[in-house]
């Protein structure tokens, strides 16, 4: 509590004229009284904006990490759903069938990928060790924008790019013919920083990397639409202290 602070009076008309207290005790208000003319503007940005700032790249990425995937899809355009995804071999399951995703990539191998949850209740999939590197791929089977949002995770965007999804059955929830690569997306200016949230486009697969920072414990992630975000576009992940996870991580997939 912010007890050093005593109570503001209430905000009259007659002391504040023109302002519209509606009742509020508080109003949080900002007056800007512009005036006429201009004056020199004596900045002048540096030309590194953060010396300590590095954008991250494949290559830099440590070989010890997490890798999770993720698929979301729309249903029939209206019920958005969000599936955590394990690369398996395409041998080991039965394709084409409910939960099975197979993709082949700008490099042209073909990848396949079993759901293994659906809804936020299922069992907790995904757990991770502070500070240690995660890269995550977003695969959007559908037409539909997701702002995917990491709580405690800080991230950059290593890559966008557009397939064609038309291989994925709606009615089936899975692939009939595989996800094709076909082009490179845009990676905007402003999406090169430090981030929490990633915006997910149309038929994108989109790849980020960072690490959990801050606190341990269980934290959500989830589409940043409240409707999507109702509708179960929500799952745990559980951080553990270095150390702790090692032990109870030794059958998690790293690549
Ligand atoms: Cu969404």
């Amino acid at each position: 509590m912010l007890d050093d602070n005593p109570p503001a009076p209430p905000i009259s008309r007659e002391s504040a004229p023109g302002v519209p207290t509606a009742g509020l005790p508080y109003p949080e208000m900002m007056q800007f009284r512009v005036a006429a003319g201009s004056g020199a503007d004596r900045f002048t940005p540096p030309a590194v904006l953060s010396s300590s700032f590095t954008r991250l790249t494949y290559g830099a990425l440590p070989a010890d990490r997490y890798h999770r995937i993720v698929a979301t899809k729309v249903l029939g355009g209206r019920h958005a759903e969000m599936w955590e995804m394990e690369e398996v071999d395409a041998a080991s399951v039965k394709v084409p069938s409910d939960g099975v995703v197979q993709l082949r990539g700008p490099d042209g191998r073909l990848r396949t990928f079993n759901r293994i949850s659906r809804n936020p209740d299922d069992t907790v999939n995904f757990y991770s060790e502070l500070g240690k590197c995660e890269q995550w791929t977003f695969i959007n089977v559908a037409t539909a924008l997701h702002p995917m949002h990491i709580h405690l995770m800080r991230f950059q965007i290593l890559s966008r790019d557009v397939y064609d999804v038309g291989g994925f059955d709606m009615k089936l929830c899975g692939t009939t013919r595989p996800l094709a690569f076909k082009e490179t997306g845009v990676v905007e200016e402003g999406e090169k920083g430090w981030k929490d949230v990633v915006r997910l486009g149309d038929a994108e697969v989109v790849e980020i990397a960072g690490r959990f920072v801050g606190g341990t414990g269980r934290y959500a992630y989830h589409c940043h639409l409240l409707e999507h975000q109702d509708m179960g576009m929500m799952r745990p992940i559980i951080v553990f202290p270095p150390g702790i996870a090692t032990m109870r991580l030794a059958h998690q997939h790293t690549s």
